[in-house]
């Protein structure tokens, strides 16, 4: 995957007031580094649509970050609000990118029937919402992660 620039998202009111408690997002950035990906932001916000909004914006109006990922805030928690943030900026849908990762968990767990990820495209950059644990995380990028589907999807966006 050469030559992805990654901007990852944290969404977590405890992270947010302690950086050590943000285990998701370094693994994300392992594992992406890994797989070529070059690690451009990894960012924490409390679970508030407006922040997680104002954030994912301005990495996507940069027009140089190929893909945003954020984790946590996609559950029935009463401030999970990473979906609704997110959704009110994706200009092209990607329902198959959510099937696919819900797919893949649903084998893992029924319990991934309690994240409302969403995906899509905003500006130049294809940004993805995945759940808040490491094992979460892991499991959404094994799916993603698959036969260079990724790359070729960021291909053709830019
Ligand atoms: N998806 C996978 N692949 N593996 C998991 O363990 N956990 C689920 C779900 N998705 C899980 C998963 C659980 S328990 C919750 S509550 C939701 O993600 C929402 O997580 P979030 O609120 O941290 O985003
Ligand atoms: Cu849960």
């Amino acid at each position: 995957m050469a030559s992805v620039r990654v901007a990852i998202l944290t969404v977590s009111d405890t992270a947010s007031k302690d950086v050590t408690a943000d285990k998701s997002g370094p693994v994300i950035k392992a594992i992406l580094s890994q797989h070529g990906c070059e690690c451009k932001y990894l960012n924490i916000v409390p679970d508030d649509e407006e922040r997680i909004r104002e954030t994912v914006r301005a990495w996507c109006a940069e027009g140089t970050i190929d893909l945003v990922i954020t984790t946590g805030g996609t559950g029935f928690g009463v401030r999970d609000s990473t979906p609704e943030a997110i959704s009110s900026l994706i200009e092209r849908p990607a329902p198959g990118l959510v099937h696919l990762i819900l797919a893949y968990s649903l084998k893992q767990t029924p319990f991934a029937a309690l994240s409302r990820p969403v995906a899509g495209t905003i500006g130049q950059s294809l940004v993805i919402t995945l759940p808040g644990s490491v094992k979460a995380v892991k499991e959404n990028l094994e799916a993603l992660l698959t036969d260079g589907l990724l790359t070729h999807a960021i291909d053709l966006i830019r």
